[in-house]
């Protein structure tokens, strides 16, 4: 039928189209590859476990569903559909979109409004409230696959404090596990688990433990001997538990859309929580297949068939991800819908995961956060956490990737959110890693993550660390602000990371600006994303102050004109837009950790004309009380 905007058909599975004018724009889609502006690809809604993110690959780790076609009019489309759903946005015919889905059994919601960031307002009270995580989660975090040994760990740890480099959180990747079961933790190594939690917190060090999906199959380990007895995990057709192998080998799947059993996996986390642990990552939650007992066994019939009549390409099933090799039909869940096969709700167990973990949180702690966030997720789960955007690597092309898809995931509700800084797989330099930590510094969460086998990149490996000092003494010093436009966004379901088109709807130039954004209501960034540059060209919509930063004490300031501007901004610098009667709270101080800012005496940066006026929310970091009026109270600067 013919809707507000497009047409449905459900004739062959469901296809909505509809037509794009030339001047249209398409935002949304949240975690997806390319532009800010989705016009001109197409995109695949499928969690999937893909780590080498070229310009080509379609299928990221999370289902997203919401765009908005924005122009004259514009209107905004979330299609609720938890299995495998295609968004071709002007890529068959470039004025055609085209949604299409297997089964025509879907809510489609269409939002008007009277702006595309109006629309996503609405779209994000449709969806219900941010996560928001402890205030310590906001400072800077330091992770690497590879990290095993105790030594290892306060190895890393000394780095940073020795060089009065800021920190507060201190990643466990999965081997600080027994044979990557979840939780338990490598007695070997973590003798009083709970007294190296502890001494960690005592240096201002938060440790962050990596969960994944899959429980490792071994007899006597509690987890997995609980969940076979209860019927807690995935099982296939004939009754029997899914096997899938993964990291421990291997394992089965918790069915986590299954209320009960959803409970049951997320009070496994007490077990580290009651070790001291505040903070958590989930991974491997699409969730990522290695290999099942099943297809090995067909896969090898088809290996030896086409030795045998000559086809063999290294195209092979054995090479596949799990959706193509059939994997996701292995097994079923028992979910409020009744038995559902996986593939028909593939993308909502990493959601449900996260879910079963921060409805635990609730009953572990009601009044207290505990970080949480998930690479696999699908719209509602920003409920219960953040995410990260997965295994990225050192390209200049993956820092601005990351500089585009900030804004599409606050669309979707994912304010916590981040890149691994530097890069995940290959190679870093010393010159990319402080460009991203320059752009990193403004998003919410900040962790630098590398994998196994590639070039170390904790900041203090690197020559001149003053260098690094500044750019990370500053994030601590934007806290106060960083942390009050977080809370204010997630407070009015509005958006952190935002860009230009929706401070400056009429500003035809500013509409296709997608390497600048607006990071809370004062301030622009324009961050260098290309090696070797020593500045940049910048749009500014209107007059703005411009701050360069040194370091978080030694700063620049130069009022620009609207227009487009070279800015030159050397290697070791920030530069930073304050907008026209807009204030920005400084602790000038900074802090070794969260801890140690002052979010009380601020300095107030501020470009006023004739009056500038700022609310600025702040409250203890731990607690729920966000309604309290206290927390919020208004700075005001007047020319005159
Ligand atoms: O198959 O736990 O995205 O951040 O370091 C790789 C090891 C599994 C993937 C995650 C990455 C993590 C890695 N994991």
């Amino acid at each position: 039928g013919s809707l507000p905007i497009g047409e449905v058909s459900t004739e062959d599975g469901f296809r909505f189209t509809c037509r794009l004018e030339k001047e249209d724009i398409v935002y949304g889609l949240g975690e997806a590859n390319r532009g800010l502006n989705k016009r001109g690809f197409r995109y695949v809604s499928s969690c999937t476990d893909d780590r080498m993110h070229t310009e080509t690959i379609q299928a990221m780790y999370a289902a997203h569903n919401f765009l908005i076609v924005a122009g004259r009019e514009s209107v905004g489309l979330f299609f609720d559909y938890p299995a495998r759903m295609v968004f071709d946005v002007g890529y068959t015919r470039m004025d055609t979109l085209a949604v299409t889905c297997q089964r025509a059994d879907l809510d489609l919601y269409v939002i008007t409004g009277e702006s595309p960031y109006d629309i996503v307002r609405q779209f994000r009270r449709l969806i219900g409230p941010s996560y928001i995580p402890p205030k310590f989660a906001f400072g800077f975090g330091q992770s690497r696959w590879g990290y095993k040994t105790r030594a290892d760990f306060c190895g890393v740890v000394d780095g940073y404090r020795k060089n009065h480099l800021p920190l507060d959180m201190l990643y466990l990747d999965i081997d600080y596990m027994d044979h990557y079961k979840d939780f338990t933790v490598n007695g070997e190594e973590f003798p009083d688990f709970p007294a190296f939690v502890a001494e960690m917190k005592d240096r201002g060090i938060y440790l962050v433990p990596i969960i994944d999906a899959g429980v490792k199959v071994e007899k006597g380990y509690n987890i997995y001997d609980e969940g076979v007895e209860k019927r807690y995990f995935c099982q296939r057709a004939d009754g029997s538990d899914f096997v899938a192998a993964v990291w421990p080998g291997d394992t089965h799947f918790p069915d986590v859309l299954n209320p009960e059993a959803r409970a049951w996996f997320g009070d496994q986390y007490r077990i580290l929580t009651d070790a001291g642990i505040e903070a958590f990552w989930n991974d491997m939650n699409e969730p990522s297949i290695f290999y099942t007992p099943e297809l090995t066994a067909q896969t090898r019939a088809q290996l030896e068939k086409a030795f045998q009549d000559g086809s063999y390409t290294p195209n092979m099933p054995a090479r596949k991800k799990p959706e193509a090799r059939g994997d996701y039909e292995l097994f079923y869940h028992r979910s409020i819908a009744g038995t559902v096969r996986h593939d028909q709700v593939h993308n909502l167990y990493g959601f449900n995961m996260t879910r079963a973990a921060g409805e635990a949180f609730e009953r572990i702690d009601p009044d207290r956060r505990f970080l949480m966030f998930s690479r696999s997720s699908y719209i509602g789960m920003h409920r219960y956490g953040g995410i990260w955007t997965g295994d990225n690597q050192s390209w200049w092309a993956h820092l601005l990737l990351n500089i585009r898809m900030m804004p599409s995931l606050n669309m979707c509700g994912f304010l916590y959110s981040g890149a691994d800084l530097g890069g995940f797989g290959a190679d870093t330099t010393r010159e990319l890693l402080l460009r991203w930590l320059a752009f990193g510094i403004f998003t919410p969460l900040m962790r630098n993550h590398s994998a196994l086998g590639t070039r170390r990149q904790e900041v203090y490996r690197f020559e001149n660390q003053d260098a690094f000092r500044h750019i990370i003494e500053l994030r601590y010093g934007l806290l106060p602000y960083i942390y009050s436009e977080y809370m204010k966004a997630a407070l009015s379901d509005g958006m952190y990371a935002r860009p230009l088109a929706f401070a400056y709807p009429e500003d035809e130039r500013a509409k296709r600006v997608e390497d600048q954004l607006l990071i809370g209501e004062s301030i622009m960034i324009a961050p260098v994303y290309e090696q070797n540059a020593v500045g940049r060209y910048v749009y500014l919509p209107e007059r703005m102050k411009m701050v360069r930063f040194r370091s978080l004490t030694d700063r620049e300031e130069t009022v620009l004109e609207q227009g487009d501007h070279y800015i030159g901004i050397p290697l070791e610098e920030v530069a930073l837009f304050i907008r026209p009667e807009h204030i920005l709270p400084l602790a000038e101080k900074g802090g070794q950790s969260v801890e140690e800012v002052d979010f009380e005496n601020l300095l107030l940066l501020d470009f006023t004309i004739e009056e500038s006026t700022y609310e600025y929310y702040t409250d203890d970091g731990y607690g729920k009380d966000f309604e309290n009026p206290a927390n919020r109270k208004v700075f005001r600067k007047s020319a005159k």
